[in-house]
This record gives C-alpha cells, sequence and structure tokens, in this order.
C-alpha cells in the first residue's frame, strides 16, 4: 500500500518519464520507429518498469499512468514530427487499459489534442491481452484499424495465443521476443526467429527483433529475411534530448 501510495505521489509531482528505443533498418541503417518506455524517476533514483507496472495494474494506477504516456509520447511524437523527422512512436499498453471501455476514444482524444496523425502512432498489446479479452479486441482493434492506428504484438511467442489470431484480429507487426534472439548464433541456432519471420510473411504483416545486441544477430536476421531491430546493438532506450541527437547523428 505505502507503494501505492508513493506511485499516486509520482504520479501527481510529475516523476515519470518517457525514454524512447530507436528501431533500426538494418540494411538502410535509418531510424523507423521508436518505442515509448516508462521509468520512474523518484527521488531515490531511476526505477525501471518492471518494478512498478505490475503494482500499478494491481491498484488500477495503470489507468491514470497509461493515460499520461499516451499524452505525452503522442506530443514527443508531434515535436518529432515538427522537426521533420515523422517517426512512428510506439506505445505499450496493458491489459486493464483494455478493459476499461473507453481506449478508443482515449486514444483518439489525444491523437485529437496532440495533432499526431494516427499513422504515427503504434500501439504494442501482448497475446495475453488478445487471449483474455478476444470479443472485446476484436471491436476495439478494428476500430484502431480503421482510424490509421498501427498494431503490434510485443514479446511474441511467449505467450500461448493460438495462430488464428494473427488472422482474426487487425494486427500490422509481430515483434520477436528478445529471449528469441539472445542466444544466436552460440547457444541457439535461431529456428524459432526463422519461423515467426516466416509466419509473419506469410500473414502479411511487419516483423521487427527486439534486443538485437551483436553483428552476428544482425548478419543472421538480414539473412533470413528481417530488416528492422531494436536493441543495444543500436541504442538502449534514450531520453527526449539523446533520442534527437541520435537521428540528428544518423544523418
Ligand atoms: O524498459 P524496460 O526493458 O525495463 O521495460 C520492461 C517492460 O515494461 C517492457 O517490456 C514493457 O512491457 C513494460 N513497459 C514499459 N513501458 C511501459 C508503459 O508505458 N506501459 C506499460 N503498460 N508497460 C510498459
Ligand atoms: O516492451 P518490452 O518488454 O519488449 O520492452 C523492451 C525492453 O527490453 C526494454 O525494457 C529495454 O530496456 C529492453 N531491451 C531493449 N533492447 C535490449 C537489448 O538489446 N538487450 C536486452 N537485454 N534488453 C533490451
Ligand atoms: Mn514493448
Ligand atoms: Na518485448
Amino acid at each position: 500500500y505505502e507503494i501505492q501510495q508513493k506511485l499516486r505521489n509520482a504520479l501527481n509531482n510529475n516523476e515519470f518519464v518517457l525514454y524512447y528505443q530507436p528501431q533500426i533498418d538494418m540494411i538502410t541503417n535509418e531510424i523507423v520507429g521508436m518505442e515509448a518506455l516508462i521509468r520512474w524517476n523518484s527521488p531515490t533514483g531511476m526505477i525501471p518498469p518492471g518494478n512498478f507496472i505490475s503494482i500499478a495494474e494491481e491498484s488500477n494506477l495503470i489507468i491514470p499512468i497509461g493515460e499520461w504516456v499516451l499524452l505525452t509520447a503522442c506530443q514527443f511524437g508531434k515535436k518529432l514530427e515538427s522537426l521533420n523527422y515523422a517517426i512512428p512512436i510506439a506505445v505499450n499498453l496493458s491489459m486493464l487499459q483494455f478493459k476499461s471501455n473507453y481506449i478508443n476514444e482515449l486514444v483518439e482524444s489525444i491523437l485529437t489534442k496532440t495533432d499526431l496523425p494516427p499513422k504515427l502512432l503504434e500501439l504494442e498489446i501482448t497475446e495475453g491481452i488478445l487471449m483474455a479479452n478476444e470479443k472485446e479486441c476484436e471491436s476495439i482493434l478494428t476500430v484502431f484499424h480503421n482510424m490509421g492506428i498501427q498494431i503490434s504484438i510485443d514479446d511474441f511467442g511467449t505467450g500461448y495465443s493460438s495462430l488464428s489470431y494473427l488472422k482474426k484480429f487487425a494486427v500490422d507487426k509481430i515483434k520477436i521476443d528478445r529471449s528469441f534472439i539472445k542466444g544466436i548464433p552460440q547457444f541457439d541456432n535461431g529456428t524459432i526467429a526463422k519461423v515467426i519471420i516466416e509466419l509473419a510473411r506469410n500473414f502479411n504483416l511487419k516483423v521487427i527483433a527486439e534486443g538485437v545486441e551483436t553483428e552476428a544477430q544482425i548478419d543472421f536476421l538480414l539473412k533470413n529475411n528481417c530488416s528492422t531491430a531494436q536493441g543495444f546493438y543500436y541504442a538502449k532506450p534514450l531520453n527526449e534530448e539523446a533520442l534527437i541527437d541520435f537521428i540528428k547523428n544518423l544523418k
């Protein structure tokens, strides 16, 4: 309970901050997207989301925190667009936000308020969200799709969703979980990554590899027809200023 109160205070005191991890086209070395990742800049230091997101979910605080994330990410996306860097920005959505019944309206009102073109917003959901809310998800994702927003499945391959979901839901992209990239090539011959890439191709979905850290992994992915990556090899999650510097240094 104490930590819940601290999270509430953190929101009121504006202690949350978004970092942005670049997504890179490995052929052209251009930035083609970024993922917004929350951190808590607490009085005792920077706290990663793994340490507080589940607590925020238990206490429903994820709802106002999630709204703050969406608004802040869209504002930054708009700022980049006005600097002539029209780069899509991906935001993680929590299960509770999907159950809240207002997620379509929320996203629409934030896009209107920030004037961010819908095609510059991507929403990341997990397989777990799709499974637990099949009916709601179908209509929610269709509305997003019709608005022109991109939808990606995060941590793909780690959940237990059925393959039919790839057809059923209006999904645009799958993100290969970093656990399937990690050991390539020494400890893992990349079979799962290859299968996911092939799956994406068959369903006409975009695919991105997470957790890319080495040149050998890049070679493997390019050889197997996956050309987009997110990972420490290119950049760790960066604050706004560092992200803008990163983009400038690419040019
Ligand atoms: O940045 P880091 O690797 O510590 O992020 C860990 C996980 O925390 C991410 O994989 C993501 O699923 C989750 N996460 C990060 N930012 C957000 C956010 O804004 N909202 C939600 N719901 N989850 C987030
Ligand atoms: O949403 P998701 O859980 O996929 O969030 C991505 C998380 O993965 C972020 O917390 C980020 O810090 C972390 N991450 C990003 N790139 C790498 C990487 O190359 N290696 C490792 N170990 N972690 C990464
Ligand atoms: Mn993610
Ligand atoms: Na992930």
